[in-house]
């Protein structure tokens, strides 16, 4: 922290260049919230515009200053900072030269430069920059914190995925100070007023095997894919559903995804079986993903109407499914 004092001036002007993740984006709120008396001014640019609700959800509720990178004269600026991320993670940063590099992912190839900070002994950058909030003995504001532990959270899958001794630890002081009604609701933005019309529309479209405990939802045409993803995790979340299937066609293709509860089910392997040999499909035992370009379906089906495909989807499905002992059955 002191060697990083050390090279800044109260004249500099710092640009701190995010990929605007929760981790990325609470960590560059930290940095600013340090250094903010040592120099002049202190901006955070994102490099690319997120869509995530939840992001954005974060973003809005905790009040983060943020700026799109495009929009900056970054020749104003006399101090480049980037974190969580590296300058050749993304090619529009190559010519720029970076004096301070904070972050948790592996180092590549070795940086020289002013200040980095590299640790991927913490599963969040956020945790890094916890740390040094309490060696500077600053007290994180609620926003600050929620912002930090959110950040720890979604990095480390709530310690799912990774999360060690030092995460922990920062989570733990960080839970003192934030709002968990923020975070209820920054975690729980996933929908849109643009998008909830397609609940209405896989309300009308399921088809359930009762016996099977199985639900199929073909949406037709989507604008945006995610909506899949926010339906088959919505129908798992039925007691008596144990698959969930949701597909749709967008752009030039038809996506589908799989849900399963796991146990004695292998998504993966249903999508591997049903598409695999007419598109990209993959996953593993609870989630699976399939992506047919409608190109490869031109043999085998007469026409594109929801009808058709809907029905091949199911075939196809059914067929897969059947060496599973996968039956879908519309009731
Ligand atoms: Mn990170």
């Amino acid at each position: 922290m002191e060697q990083l004092l050390s090279i800044l001036d109260v004249k500099d002007k710092l640009l701190i260049v995010i990929s605007p993740d929760p981790d990325a984006i609470s960590s560059a709120w930290a940095l600013k919230r340090l250094l903010t008396r040592k120099v002049h001014t202190i901006t955070i640019a994102f490099i690319r515009e997120t869509k995530r609700l939840d992001n954005l959800a974060m973003i809005k509720l905790l009040r983060i200053p943020l700026k799109p990178l495009s929009g900056l004269d970054i020749s104003f600026y006399t101090k480049l900072a980037i974190v969580d991320s590296q300058p050749h993670h993304f090619p529009e940063l190559e010519s720029l030269s970076f004096d301070i590099i904070i972050d948790h992912h592996p180092l590549k190839s070795k940086i020289e430069t002013s200040f980095v900070d590299i640790e991927p002994d913490c599963g969040a950058t956020a945790t890094l920059l916890t740390e040094y909030l309490r060696s500077m003995k600053i007290k994180p504001s609620t926003y600050l914190a929620t912002a930090l532990f959110y950040g720890i959270k979604t990095d480390t899958q709530n310690f799912a995925l990774r999360g060690t001794e030092r995460d922990i630890k920062a989570f733990r002081y960080l839970f003192n100070y934030i709002n968990q009604t923020l975070i209820r609701k920054i975690e729980t933005s996933e929908l849109s007023l643009d998008n909830i019309h397609y609940f209405k529309k896989a309300f009308n479209a399921m088809q359930v095997s009762w016996r099977y405990h199985r639900i199929f939802v073909f949406l037709g045409e989507i604008d945006n894919p995610d909506i899949c993803v926010i339906l088959a995790d919505f129908f798992l979340r039925i007691y008596e559903i144990s698959w969930s299937i949701v597909a749709g066609t967008y752009q030039d293709r038809i996506i589908v995804i799989f849900r399963s509860d796991g146990y004695r089910k292998n998504a993966g392997s249903l999508a591997e079986k049903a598409f695999g040999k007419i598109g990209q499909a993959g996953g593993h035992k609870e989630m699976a993903r399939a992506e047919i370009p409608f190109g490869n379906l031109e043999n085998m089906l007469a026409s594109f109407t929801v009808e058709n495909l809907r029905s091949f989807l199911l075939h196809q499905i059914t067929k897969a499914g059947s060496e599973n002992g996968f039956i879908l059955r519309t009731n």
